[in-house]
């Protein structure tokens, strides 16, 4: 095997790099090393260990993470800006902590678990159909420009993120499209409710490697379960994720470093 292509355990990839396992360990939970687990174990390419390693030599270390005790008041602030339509409140609440945080924390932490609250909420008759328009809409406007970073480093490949036919929640397709982005796919983000057939040739033209399809509702997931099948005996090679209702963001990092 290609020496670059070789890979090694996580703590051999620390000694390499010269930290403890621990701060590796972070670097990989927070994307900063590609790693895919083995077993129990992580597992690095030796080229991206090598990568990183110039990188921190360059003088451009990684982002130091922002230590969140409680992630709860961050939600609860975040939950009470949106419901009241505060959207520049929200706003800070999302940059502050965009400042150190993984975008993907920032989805399951804050922002996922508020709009929970809201859904929650409207199921319950506590809070109007506007309030949960207003409140989803400047979710959608505040994290669109997180999840279009495109974290720096050798691309994983192209994938292409949508929902479902018929499947109109839009932010968990967002919320895909920016984890990747931060574990280094390049991504083309189609938004909500495409049929199978446009999503593969899409795909097939930028010669992408991964499709996911974000669902929440179980019409939703039915349908993309749906799609995935068709997808891949359409596109052999082609690996089609279909989300599910109660699956996270941290589940789809999983599924792709282990299976693309
Ligand atoms: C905002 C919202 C809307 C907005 C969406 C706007 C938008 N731009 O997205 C609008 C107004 C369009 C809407 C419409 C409807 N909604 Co609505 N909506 C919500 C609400 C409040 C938030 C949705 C959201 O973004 N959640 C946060 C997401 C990000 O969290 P999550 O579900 O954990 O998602 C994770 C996974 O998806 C994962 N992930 C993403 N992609 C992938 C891919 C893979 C492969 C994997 C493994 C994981 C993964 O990452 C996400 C982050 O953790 C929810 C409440 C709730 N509980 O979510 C209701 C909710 C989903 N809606 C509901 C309903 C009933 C509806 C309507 C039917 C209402 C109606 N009568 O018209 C319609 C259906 C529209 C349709 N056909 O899709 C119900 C669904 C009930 C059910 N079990 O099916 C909910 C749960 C509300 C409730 N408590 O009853 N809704």
């Amino acid at each position: 095997m290609e020496r670059a292509q070789r890979v090694v355990p996580l703590r051999e990839a620390a000694d390499f790099l010269g930290v403890h396992y621990q701060t590796a360990y972070g670097w990989v939970r927070q994307g900063l090393l590609p790693a895919a687990k083995s077993g129990r174990r992580y597992q690095v390419r030796v080229a991206d260990a090598h990568a990183l390693r110039v990188q921190r030599a360059a003088g451009t270390p990684p982002r130091p993470e922002v230590r969140v005790r409680n992630w709860q008041p961050q939600a609860d602030r975040f939950y009470d800006a949106i419901v009241a339509g505060e959207e520049r409140l929200a706003r800070t609440c999302l940059e502050r902590l965009a400042a150190g945080v993984p975008f993907i924390d920032l989805c399951e932490r804050v922002v996922a678990p508020a709009l929970r609250r809201v859904g929650d909420d409207w199921a319950a008759g506590d809070v109007t159909i506007a309030v949960e328009h207003r409140a989803s809409a400047i979710c959608e406007c505040l994290m669109a420009p997180f999840a279009a970073r495109q974290r720096r480093g050798r691309p994983r490949g192209v994938a292409v993120t949508a929902t479902p036919p018929g499947e109109r929640h839009g932010l968990p397709a967002l919320m895909a499209a920016g984890s990747l982005r931060e574990d280094h796919w390049l991504v083309q983000h189609l938004a909500t409710d495409l049929p199978a057939s446009e999503v593969g040739r899409l795909a097939d033209e930028v010669a992408a490697r991964l499709v996911v399809l974000s669902a929440i509702t179980e019409e939703g997931a039915e349908q993309g379960a749906i799609e995935a099948a068709q997808l891949a005996q359409a596109y052999p090679g082609l690996l089609v994720l279909a989300g599910r209702p109660g699956e996270s963001l941290h589940d789809l990092r999983e599924l792709t470093r282990m299976l693309a």
